[in-house]
């Protein structure tokens, strides 16, 4: 199933709302603790992850609810013109990306959001809107989403080096890349 998320950006007037100060911000860099949140521990009852398919931005707060094939939940922030997981807090901004360390959106997930965003990703890939090495991660991923039009480009060794994809919207099979990439960039 492809969902379709271009939408009229004028529609995309949605404030931005602070979720609680429950969320736990995990970096993930090879020396950061491996926290998970598990797919119980929500405290929003009213997420609505068909949004990610409407005209609303898509906020950290909407992936809550972890579907049952998500089995910890990570959290990286990003920001434009940077690299690496900066400091932030989920429930600021914007969902950029989702990685997930099976096929068809399992296991354990990486939600990628940029605090700054209210809007969400430019329309093309020339910008460097953010990008981590998956440290710990890495090697895993094998599928991906992508909201609010950002799109990801997955590469086989850190610090975007390396053999990579192309930038994706959304794959739930990455295929020959599957558990391969090291880093991202977002665009
Ligand atoms: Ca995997
Ligand atoms: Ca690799």
């Amino acid at each position: 199933m492809r969902n379709d998320r271009h939408f009229d950006r004028a529609l995309r007037t949605r404030l931005m709302a602070v979720a609680s100060g429950a969320l736990l911000l995990v970096a993930l860099g090879a020396t950061a603790p491996a926290t998970a949140r598990t797919a119980t521990d929500q405290s929003h009852t009213d997420v609505q992850v068909e949004e990610v398919t409407s005209s609303s931005p898509v906020m950290v707060e909407d992936l809550e609810a972890a579907p049952a094939a998500v089995t910890a939940t990570y959290y990286c922030a990003v920001r434009d013109g940077t690299f690496g997981c900066q400091s932030g807090t989920p429930g600021d901004g914007l969902v950029v990306t989702e990685l997930f360390q099976h096929a068809d959106f399992g296991g354990w997930r990486i939600v990628v959001f940029n605090p700054a965003y209210s809007y969400g990703c430019t329309s093309g890939t020339g910008d460097n809107e953010g990008g981590a090495n998956l440290g710990t991660y890495a090697n895993q991923v094998s599928s991906v989403k992508t909201y609010n039009h950002c799109d990801v480009k997955l590469f086989d060794s850190n610090n975007k080096t390396g053999a990579s994809t192309a930038f994706i919207h959304w794959d739930n099979n990455l295929g020959s890349f599957n558990d391969r990439a090291n880093s991202f960039r977002i665009s």
